[in-house]
């Protein structure tokens, strides 16, 4: 993995005019002026051919799926299952029964946390996780640890936000179980060596959980060569929908762990008398009715990334990252919050005499969206001594013109609260 803003090419290999073409909201108007939406990281915008396959699914095979003998439970059953061929391809996973629909990243963590980790943690055990975690790496295990009594400690990161390779060499103790990581900082864009950091946790004995959520959109992604044990993705920020994201588990480790949720599906046999026997991977994990439409829509939403190309579309960010950090660095009394040699498409700030709240209300008043606040990495931010920042987040579809209004707005914006 190389850093992203030294990689671009001279010329970008996108048609960004024809990517734009794909997303109908990019051509809306917000308080009278073009929209530039630069709040990639919360959640990405939508092409037509993710829109256009609820359209096909609603009104053309709505069925419940894996129930049904009729034509249309057929259909929809079919589409559904394609899109867990289309995520193994994705992520390059060895088999379809290692990848679980879930809610989103957050779910896919908790899903580990209370079938992995109730089976397998206890009172004296220790988990690693990294300052760098988005809440939803945290909490799960912070939650099961005052249950269980288990110790948690934290990977540290240096000044510019990347992790402390020798530190996380150092904490690993012969009660080290599980490492749980993001592939890349959402906060501060910080892309971490998950590949090496699986090394070092395997030849301790240990497992790595990694949150790819702020990955998948920007890079290919290959959990094999990774050796991740556990890989998590939403499909919101990947060009996808809302309420769908996967896990994916070693078939292995998916088989010896428990069902999380009971219900509908996930079921082999129920019996008042001889009990419950559970269904094979993965439906042993998708208890109920899922998303199935979503899911459907997130098989699109990646066929569009690969039919762009994850290479292309890391390169042209790191073109957008470059051109932006360049920009808003001649600003006065800004200072950029995570600066490693390899990051991904993510500018987070602050300024002096300027509340991150106030840039965040009045920039959209120019018709540019960005996320302020703590991005749900209060952690992070406490360590670096601020409870918000501003934070520009880039995708395929945005321009380099569009970064030049973005600057310029937040120029305007900070004379005005100043
Ligand atoms: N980060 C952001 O603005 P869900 O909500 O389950 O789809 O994703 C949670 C999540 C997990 N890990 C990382 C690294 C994330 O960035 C996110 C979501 C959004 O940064 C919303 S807080």
């Amino acid at each position: 993995m190389t850093d992203l803003a030294t990689r671009a090419p001279a010329t970008p290999t996108l048609d960004v005019a024809a990517i734009r073409a794909d997303f109908p909201i990019l051509s809306r108007q917000v308080h009278g002026r073009p929209l530039v939406y630069l709040d990639n990281a919360a959640t990405s915008q939508t092409p037509r051919q993710v829109i256009a396959a609820f359209d096909a699914y609603y009104g053309g095979y709505n069925a419940n799926i894996h129930r049904g003998l009729h034509t249309l439970a057929d259909e929809a059953t079919a589409a559904f299952e394609g899109t867990r061929e289309t995520v193994r391809g994705f992520l390059n996973a060895a088999e379809t029964r290692e990848l679980i629909f879930t809610r989103g990243t957050t779910e896919a963590i908790n899903l580990v946390a209370n079938s992995w980790g109730r089976a397998n943690l206890k009172a004296g055990d220790e988990v690693l996780i990294s300052r760098l975690e988005h809440h939803s790496n945290i909490v799960p295990w912070q939650l099961l640890a005052a249950e269980l009594g288990f110790t948690i400690k934290v990977i540290p990161v240096d000044e510019r936000g990347v992790l402390d390779l020798d530190a996380y060499r150092a904490l690993f103790t012969e009660r080290t179980r599980l490492v749980a990581v993001n592939h890349v900082s959402n906060a501060f864009g910080t892309i971490n060596p998950v590949k090496a950091m699986a090394t070092i946790a395997h030849a301790h004995g240990a497992l790595i959980l990694v949150d790819g959520a702020q990955a998948t959109p920007h890079q290919a992604v290959d959990v094999r060569d990774i050796d991740a044990d556990f890989y998590a993705f939403s499909g919101h920020k990947v060009y996808g929908p809302t309420g769908v994201g996967v896990l994916y588990g070693k078939a292995d480790l998916l088989e010896a762990m428990p069902p999380w949720q009971g219900g509908g599906e996930m079921i082999a046999t129920v019996s008042f008398e001889a009990g419950t026997t559970f269904a094979e991977l993965p439906h042993k994990f998708e208890a109920g009715t899922p998303a199935i439409a979503e899911v459907i829509a997130l098989g699109e939403a990646l066929k569009w990334v690969a039919g762009v190309g994850l290479d292309a579309i890391g390169a042209w960010e790191g073109r957008l990252l470059a051109h932006a950090t360049e920009r808003v660095s001649t600003i006065d009394g800004l200072r950029i919050l995570g600066t490693a040699p390899d990051k991904a498409g993510v500018l987070s700030f602050v300024v002096d005499g300027a509340h991150a709240q106030d840039i965040g209300l009045l920039i959209d008043q120019l018709g540019v969206a960005i996320r302020t606040g703590h991005h749900c990495a209060q952690p992070l931010l406490a360590h670096f001594g601020v409870d918000a920042t501003c934070r520009a987040s880039f995708a395929a579809y945005n321009t380099l013109e569009e970064i030049d209004v973005f600057a310029e707005a937040l120029e305007r914006v900070i004379g005005m609260v100043r």
